[in-house]
């Protein structure tokens, strides 16, 4: 399921409808879309249904200032032609239902029930404006053709994503790098986004904190208020000195949004929140900060009463599953018994590279964005880029590439979902990988490993890096050099498959 804004010009009655109590990227969201439309010379509407009417601040002065027209409605006069939602789902609980003949959604959400055809649900990005945001670029829009329209957009990420410290796809890195957003604006709704009732509320959420001296982790529930507050308690909590990782969240009527932070480094907040929400949402973010949402009707599904004791419990039992669960293990400090492994080599596999210097000029600096993080390369004529089995990149020297791979000439397919990049840092010139991509075979054979397949969580730190551990998940595989094996490391289930086999 899919879908292009293009999509939506052959309609000429549309309604656009975001989520009840609208937040910014819901507005944002609407708006853009709107934007889009009157841009193509097609009428269209962008309201919202529910009992109440934006009173937010922050939000009344975006939409004055920004010229976001929106309509707080309980009906439509007529049943439009198409109606697009966007930052929710048709059908949720957070949505009033609407009649149309046709339906199309745009969200960053977990999928939570049929979708229709025209739709486009992408529950690894920070905001749906993100994904509007993409869907322009790749209509060849500059969102920076309108200031108000990049202000919008920011402004709707910044706000989902606790201020950015939640944002783990590089599309939302996107977004936050390129929009030329004003700052008068941001500075303004910033400092207008607490209203008195809701630092209230943070204060009365602080008075019934509960910890776990087990685990050394903390819990608190505040009242439903605006997701920024709870990052606002979360920050203050973890300051507290008898527990190193926390977890602060609100029961709201369509879902629980959570808070996470975590100061301790056998313990990432990103991945913690992703544990808690699994199945249910989505969460992530960094090592320190983090944030999710599970949604009332999954959470229903998995058996769970949506009432306060029942889901108090359930988040307690997840966080404590979430310690008992997991082993750590220091590369070095231990001697992996490999008579319970098995042995393996690599396969023949396709890969992609480029030759650096085909895509800039020698000695210029690149920075490369990927699904995996950002990384910065010097371009030389011996430098070559590597996309691996999953879509990730890393440079290597030709002299080890030409060990590792042998050149061929089928064609490229790129295996992964966002298309790599790099940004010339001398031209400011920002160019796509994938068409100067060719492919290569990795040899068979080379150095050996150990390796065995988890059947429980486990946290590697390795030998390169004793500060951030990398996580094993069920059917995952533990391997060591079978040269080494004190060298341990996890390798992802899905490219051990492609690339080992039994020697
Ligand atoms: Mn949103």
């Amino acid at each position: 399921m899919s879908l292009a804004l293009s999509d939506f010009t052959k309609y000429s009655d549309i309604v656009i409808q975001c989520h009840d109590n609208p937040d910014a990227d819901a507005l944002a969201s609407g708006f853009a879309v709107k934007w889009y439309l009157d841009k193509k010379g097609i009428k269209s509407k962008f309201v919202y249904g529910g009992k109440n009417k934006v009173h937010k601040s922050n939000l009344l002065l975006m939409i004055e200032r920004l010229g976001i027209e929106t309509e707080h409605v309980q009906a439509l006069d007529n049943k439009p032609e198409l109606l697009i939602v966007v930052d929710c789902q048709y059908g949720q609980s957070n949505v009033t239902r609407f009649d149309a003949k046709e339906i199309a959604i745009i969200d960053h959400h977990q999928v939570s029930g049929e979708l229709p055809a025209m739709s486009d649900v992408r529950s690894s990005y920070g905001s749906c404006s993100t994904v509007i945001y993409d869907l322009m670029t790749k209509e060849n829009i500059d969102i920076n053709e309108d200031q108000n329209l990049a202000t919008a957009l920011y402004y709707g990420l910044m706000t989902d994503t606790n201020g950015f410290s939640e944002i783990y796809h590089p599309c939302d890195k996107d977004l936050r790098d390129f929009a030329k957003y004003s700052v008068t604006e941001i500075t303004l709704y910033k400092n207008t986004n607490l209203s008195q009732d809701e630092l209230k509320i943070a204060g009365d959420a602080l008075k019934g904190a509960s910890y776990n001296t087990d685990y050394s982790y903390g819990l608190i529930e505040a009242e439903p208020c605006d997701p920024n507050i709870l990052g606002i308690i979360s920050d203050m909590f973890l300051e507290v000195d008898s527990i190193t990782t926390c977890l602060v969240y609100s029961i709201l009527s369509y879902g629980i949004k959570i808070s996470v932070r975590s100061c301790v480094k056998e313990a990432k907040a990103s991945e913690l929140a992703s544990f808690i929400t699994e199945g249910l949402g989505g969460g992530g973010g960094h090592l320190v900060k983090a944030g999710g949402f599970m949604q009332k009707e999954l959470i229903e599904a998995h058996g769970i009463g949506y009432n306060r004791a029942e889901l108090n419990a359930f988040i307690d039992g997840r966080m404590k599953e979430y310690f008992a669960t997991s082993e750590i293990m220091h590369a070095g400090e231990r001697e992996e018994d490999v008579s319970q492994m098995t042995h393996y080599v690599k396969k023949e596999f396709m890969v992609g590279y480029i030759k650096a210097s085909d895509i800039a000029e020698l000695g210029h600096k690149v920075f490369i964005r990927t699904l995996e993080g950002d990384l910065d390369i010097i371009i030389e004529d011996d430098v070559y880029i590597v996309i691996y089995v999953a879509g990730e990149i890393y440079p290597i020297k030709q002299k080890k590439f030409e060990a590792t791979y042998s050149v061929s000439d089928a064609p490229y397919v790129f295996p992964g979902e966002y298309a790599p990049y790099i940004i010339d840092n001398v031209s400011g010139k920002r160019i796509e990988l994938l068409p100067f991509a060719k492919s290569a075979v990795a040899k068979k054979g080379g150095t050996g490993i150990y390796a065995r397949k988890l059947d429980h969580r486990v946290k590697v730190f390795t030998a390169w890096d004793p500060e951030k551990y990398y996580l094993g998940k069920v059917g995952d595989y533990l391997s060591v050099r079978d040269d080494d094996t004190t060298d341990i490391y996890i390798i992802n289930g899905n490219i051990f498959n492609k690339t080992y086999e039994e020697a």
